[in-house]
């Protein structure tokens, strides 16, 4: 009945059964791809919403991670989410601001006050159309996870202020929104593949790039990269996403199953992300990275205007900031 691998190897573990077959014929093992490495909070948070499935459905339903990329980078494993190829999916909203208009209002910089103020939009009403937003584009968003803040790092000079980033040439997520930010601030945007960018930096090809603790850490980057300045640029909501091709086959019972199991994993990743953000920090403050934190952030958030009338393009997104910018 399905044509991708992990129903694949469950079909024929099913077949291979003499006893209990009816059931085990009936069970589904999902795919799922991540960019990080095991361990990495997000991993860690689809294995645990796996488990809650597996024992919930009685092993009917379960989820098989494939991490460090496994299975392809963010752009090419959202195609394949999208052709049924792969079930599950955690990314980056970054990557889906081309295709799903919506996630570029919350990829906008500076537009989370604070990681309390990104919970309350993400876990209401502002969140649940959000998730519906990926439906036409044959995805079904099952829940969002924490991804701290962005900020610049580097491998030539500390960055004191926007002046210091004039000319240099940064790494970003394959998307407009990120291009057209690091442009804002007078800095020269090279998007690229999340796993290129090790070697981009040590070749040169790049000055730097962006990004949260947990990933300047194990990404290794804070090797190449010696400098760190907390501009807080981007609060970027992590997205677990379903390919809608394979969640049409499933019935209404596994829909409202994963769907629970999806909003439970949750809370498990906000805790494993805090104690992730904590570790990662002294990791990279051990490895002599300098790190700048007392940085004018209002500099930055001016230069941003540009990049905020560039996105609010119709009256429903000019709606949806206005919405996440009063929401408390
Ligand atoms: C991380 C994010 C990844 C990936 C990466 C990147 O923060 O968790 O999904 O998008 O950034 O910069 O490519």
């Amino acid at each position: 009945m399905f044509q991708n691998k992990g129903f694949a190897v469950a079909a024929f573990v099913a077949a291979s059964m003499v006893a209990g077959a009816a059931a085990a014929a009936d069970n589904i093992v999902l795919r799922s791809s991540d960019t990080h490495p095991d361990g990495y909070p997000t991993v860690e948070a689809v294995k645990y919403m796996g488990e809650l499935l597996k024992e919930r459905t009685k092993g009917h339903l379960s989820i098989d991670v494939y991490h460090s990329a496994q299975l392809g980078e963010e752009k090419d494993t959202i195609e394949q989410t999208q052709a049924g190829v792969l079930d599950l999916n955690r990314v980056s909203m970054g990557p889906f601001n081309g295709i799903v208009p919506e996630t570029a209002i919350p990829s906008l910089p500076y537009i989370f006050r604070s990681t309390e103020h990104m919970h309350h939009v993400m876990d209401g009403p502002i969140g649940e159309s959000i998730l519906k937003a990926f439906e036409p584009h044959g995805l079904v968003g099952l829940a969002f996870y924490d991804s701290g803040s962005r900020s610049f790092y580097n491998r030539i000079k500390p960055i004191k202020s926007i002046e210091d980033l004039k000319g240099m040439k940064f790494r970003v997520i394959q998307s407009d929104v990120f291009v057209d930010m690091v442009n804002a601030l007078g800095a020269n945007a090279t998007p690229m593949p999340y796993g290129e960018v090790y070697s981009a930096l040590q070749t040169g090809v790049i000055d730097g790039a962006e990004n949260n603790w947990p990933s300047f850490e194990s990404s290794k980057h804070y090797e190449v990269a010696k400098y760190y300045t907390l501009d807080q640029h981007q609060s970027v909501p992590e997205v677990l996403v379903m390919s809608k091709i394979v969640w049409d086959k499933l019935s209404d019972d596994d829909h409202a199953a994963i769907r629970q199991a999806a909003k439970d994993s949750v809370g498990k990743m906000r805790e494993l992300w805090e104690a992730a953000e904590a570790k990662s920090k002294k990791i990279v403050e051990d490895a002599g990275v300098q790190v700048v934190s007392d940085i004018d952030k209002k500099p930055f958030i001016d230069a941003m205007k540009p990049v905020y009338e560039k996105y609010a393009t119709t009256p429903a997104l000019k709606k949806l900031i206005a919405d996440i910018q009063a929401t408390q």
